[in-house]
């Protein structure tokens, strides 16, 4: 996460066809949960699972060791973003618990922050700084060489963990 970068709370986002949103949740207390690996596989499956039920394309994404930042947009009309993030938080938390890799709740409470992205070009922005998460950790030298992030499949086109979409018309 960046402090600098402005974000709304996700209570007075709104939801609005053809916008994305811009979403960021933390683990409990920022502990690096999701440096096990075994998390990020069940929390990807989720994403997946919950994107393609509730009609989300992923456009970005990136599991850091203490957050997420997601970049979604939904294909319907109607949608709801805090039942999006219900899907996807409540299963990983439910069986790290339930298998004692954690102690605490995966989540911080709450919702996290929603940030409604208007402009082809924030959205690309949004992207790029969302891929270079890793890069500032300096968990890695290169973007794409990190594996819980969409950055490899932007720049090579191999498939990561999970399923992104991307849709022309968002950035022209
Ligand atoms: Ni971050």
């Amino acid at each position: 996460m960046d402090e600098k970068q402005p974000m709304i709370k996700r209570r007075k986002a709104w939801n609005e066809l053809g916008h994305s949103h811009f979403l960021t949740f933390s683990t409990c207390r920022r502990q690096p949960y999701l440096a096990d690996d075994r998390i990020c596989e069940i929390l990807a499956e989720r994403i997946n699972r919950a994107c393609a039920e509730l009609n989300f394309a992923v456009l970005a994404y990136v599991f850091m060791p203490d957050h997420v930042h997601l970049l979604v947009h939904p294909l319907e009309e109607t949608y709801s973003v805090s039942k999006l993030l219900q899907a996807i938080k409540q299963g990983p938390s439910r069986i790290a618990k339930n298998r004692g890799w954690i102690d605490t709740e995966l989540w911080e409470p709450g919702g996290g922050f929603d940030r409604n992205i208007f402009s082809p070009k924030v959205r690309k922005n949004t992207i790029d700084y969302i891929h270079l998460n890793p890069v500032r950790k300096e968990l890695v030298g290169e973007s794409w060489s990190y594996f819980w992030s969409s950055a490899k499949w932007y720049h090579t086109g191999e498939e990561g963990v999970v399923s992104c979409r991307h849709f022309g018309v968002l950035f022209e």
